[in-house]
């Protein structure tokens, strides 16, 4: 899934791609660099930013999507708005990505049930301007696997089909550097869930606090792409069905790698590889969404 933010203040890519047509450029630029899936947001949602008004977001967003969509390009739609999730769709986008799992809009799971696309639940603990507050946990992984799972019983109450359900821990999002480690590591056990599982490492604050400089300053956010490839090939070898990067070429690149290798010996193939099978596109019923191990082309 490659990431196209079209907002002025995203922390990597904030004010690269806010004009239509450069947005349109740039998830073009994705899907020639690998990507099977072009995440189109409105609303940055790094530690410490401020919201956005819904028309602001429709602005960035619905005329991006129409036109990759109209190309053929996969999208989803990264909002925690029920409204933009179903202007969204109208205008052709194929998921619904919501960071909040229906936690910021008391209408979104309705709002999803009745668009029938797949949802990508994502763990969360409050918006971006005060979640950093909430990074406290005694074992992170089974809250995060707890909070998540009571997300998916919200989804399917709602009439959400639960084959329509992605999970993503929310690197990042109410997590310290140590949270997210603990996270990564743990990937496995949550694809143990069941569900498919997205992964959103790239370029993320930890990664650059871990190739911090001799000076202690962290490495900056252009230079943390090949760390965010070693994430997404960790991520598949625990059988994570998609991981969200600035960058699909390296995230490509590391795949081809393990794909070959594990084409050469399938005996010795991790449990869990290839990934489970992603998530068939209930509004349509005609669209498999590339699972990590698929060739492309
Ligand atoms: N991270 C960001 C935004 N949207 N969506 C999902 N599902 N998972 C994430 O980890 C995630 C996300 C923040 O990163 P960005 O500012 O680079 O978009």
């Amino acid at each position: 899934m490659g990431i196209l933010n079209v907002t002025p203040d995203s922390f990597s890519d904030g004010g690269l791609w806010d004009s239509t047509d450069a947005a349109i450029a740039h998830g073009q630029a994705l899907v020639a660099a690998g990507a099977d899936i072009v995440d189109v947001g409105g609303e940055s949602t790094r530690p410490g930013a401020h919201r956005v008004p819904q028309d602001v977001e429709l602005d960035r967003v619905i005329d991006v999507i129409a036109a990759l969509a109209a190309d053929g390009v996969p999208c989803s739609v990264d909002t925690t708005r029920a409204a933009v999730a179903a202007a969204a769709v109208r205008a052709g986008a194929v998921i619904v990505n919501d960071v909040s799992a229906g936690l910021a809009d008391a209408q979104m799971a309705a709002t999803v049930a009745d668009l029938g696309v797949p949802w990508v639940l994502m763990h969360w603990r409050g918006h971006s301007d005060a979640m950093q507050q909430r990074a406290e946990y005694a074992d992170t992984l089974a809250e995060v696997r707890a909070e998540l799972l009571a997300r998916v019983d919200a989804a399917i109450a709602a009439g959400v089909d639960e084959r329509a359900l992605i999970l993503d821990a929310g690197i990042g999002f109410a997590k310290n550097a140590e949270h997210n480690w603990e996270l990564l590591a743990g990937q496995r056990e949550l694809v143990e869930l069941g569900l498919p599982v997205l992964l959103g490492t790239s370029r993320k604050r930890f990664l650059g606090q871990l190739l911090a400089g001799p000076d202690g300053a962290p490495r900056p956010v252009g230079s943390r792409d090949i760390a965010t490839a070693a994430t997404s090939l960790l991520a598949a070898q625990a059988g994570v069905w998609g991981v969200r990067v600035h960058d699909p070429q390296s995230t490509a690149d590391v795949l081809a790698v393990l794909t070959a290798t594990l084409a050469a010996d399938p005996a010795r193939s991790p449990a869990g590889w290839p990934p489970a099978p992603a998530p068939l596109q209930p509004a349509t019923g005609d669209y498999r969404f590339g699972a990590l191990a698929v060739p492309r082309g």
